[in-house]
């Protein structure tokens, strides 16, 4: 079976493995699939080919025969779904399982994404000392919740799971705010999933296309 995933031709984030390709990667070491990547520039993204594949010209994608999808949950999912490893056999914890991977996506990701717009995007505007606070109060509230729920335990429902997979690709983006180290039990949850050979092995292959020097 030939896997083939699209991922930005030069990631803006230069290789920090923000992009969401990089959860997929991990999925995909995690489960042992090879798979072949498709780099796609920002024009490409929005030409028919590849609207085809993505309806919002976002990436990443996942070819798999005649089966093409996007959203990276949804291919985060069919993985875990098609492959042992990231999902719990007993249906209960494979139902908790999944529903920490909606948790990641639904309700950890939105305010973290927020902060990412306000810090990025709107940093220049008149009123965006005032709302910026406001924006970090709710990221915070989210974390203090999830590391209420987290405690001292490795992972949030037993083994590693593809809820992990997705929480800890979420938090991540939250690093270089520094609200994360507010919180040293999700900060060493983040290290621990960090420290996974299989996130090693996707992040690493991230980092070399972003890394190398622009050529032409
Ligand atoms: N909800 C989507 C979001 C996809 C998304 O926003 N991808 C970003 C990269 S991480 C992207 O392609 N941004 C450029 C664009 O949409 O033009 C998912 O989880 O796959």
């Amino acid at each position: 079976m030939t896997v083939t995933i699209t991922a930005f031709e030069r990631s803006p984030d230069g290789g920090k493995g923000l992009a969401r390709d990089t959860r997929v990667r991990w999925a995909l070491e995690e489960v042992g699939q090879p798979y072949q990547v498709r780099l796609v520039s920002f024009r490409a993204m929005k030409q028919p080919a590849h609207l085809a594949l993505h309806p919002f010209g976002s990436i990443p994608t996942y070819e798999e025969g005649d089966l093409a999808l996007f959203e990276s949950g949804a291919i985060v999912f069919h993985i875990a779904e098609l492959h042992t490893g990231l999902l719990p056999d007993d249906p209960n914890a494979r139902a908790r399982a999944i529903t920490w991977m909606f948790a990641a996506l639904n309700t950890v990701e939105p305010p973290i994404l927020e902060l990412a717009t306000a810090r990025l995007l709107e940093g220049d505007k008149p009123w965006s000392k005032e709302r910026l606070p406001l924006v970090e109060e709710r990221v915070r509230g989210r974390l203090k919740q999830l590391s209420a729920r987290l405690g001292n335990a490795d992972w949030l429902d037993g083994a590693f799971s593809a809820g992990d997979l997705m929480m800890v690709s979420v938090l991540l983006r939250l690093r270089s705010s520094g609200i994360l180290d507010e919180f040293p039990n999700l900060s060493a949850y983040v290290a621990r999933g960090e420290a996974r050979p299989a996130y090693k092995r996707a992040f690493a292959a991230q980092w070399a296309i972003n890394s190398a020097p622009p050529t032409g």
